[in-house]
């Protein structure tokens, strides 16, 4: 039995994708992001109260590397792992835990626009200086960026599902304009039917209430 416990638009996206993209039967449990997530029931489960929480057969993953990991094991043949041997072995072990380097900056920018409501608490300095260093992750994505179009030169992987579920994140706080590559390969991989379904349903709150929260200018 596969269920992923799940808000939209956070970390759990990059899982629920990935279930989607393999075409595994599983169920959703979908909770809003706030006070469910720390319900002593779920916190039995995930001891942080925090998404992605994977129920596998049994076994509890709550780390969206672990999960994709545990998933792309479980779903050999669907070739979105890539098994101890491979060429790609160990740039996919990378990419995939690349994501929460892009998805650390992410949620310290969720943080300062979203979840701290009035403005005094919000610091214009964290705000720049976390959507700088977000931009500099992106950078590393158009650099690693090879010539198969994707992350790995063997094509198309979880390490795209993740890392580009993490660039969807960033998208909230910085722009793909520099980066030629990224943006090609994002519109790629946001036009898949997975990636699609990965998405808050029409007329959903998700975590984000503006596509975009641009930095405020710093005082001088
Ligand atoms: N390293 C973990 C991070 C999980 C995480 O922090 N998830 C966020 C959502 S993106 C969360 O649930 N935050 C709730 C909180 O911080 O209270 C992973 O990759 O799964």
């Amino acid at each position: 039995m596969i269920r992923l416990h799940h808000c939209h638009q956070t970390r759990s996206m990059r899982s629920l994708w990935l279930l989607h993209e393999l075409g595994l039967p599983f169920d959703l449990q979908v909770y809003p992001f706030g006070k469910e997530i720390k319900s002593d029931a779920y916190m039995a489960l995930n001891p942080t109260g925090r998404v992605p929480t994977l129920e596998l057969d049994g076994h509890v993953i709550c780390e969206s590397g672990a999960i994709a990991e545990a998933l792309c094991d479980y779903a050999p043949d669907a070739g979105l792992g890539r098994v101890a041997g491979d060429a790609d072995r160990y740039a996919w072990l990378n990419w995939i835990h690349f994501a929460e380097t892009i998805s650390q900056h992410c949620a310290a920018l969720t943080q300062q626009h979203v979840a701290l409501f009035e403005d005094h608490m919000r610091s214009p300095i964290v705000m720049n200086l976390e959507a700088r260093r977000l931009a500099k992750t992106i950078g590393t994505v158009e650099a690693g960026l090879t010539g198969s179009g994707y992350l790995l030169e063997s094509g198309f992987s979880a390490a795209d599902i993740g890392v580009g579920q993490a660039v969807y994140m960033a998208t909230h706080f910085v722009t793909l304009d520099d980066f030629p590559k990224v943006t090609d390969w994002y519109a790629r991989l946001t036009a898949r039917e997975a990636f699609r379904k990965s998405l808050p349903p029409e007329g959903t709150d998700g975590l984000y209430a503006k596509a975009f929260y641009a930095p405020w200018p710093v005082e001088k």
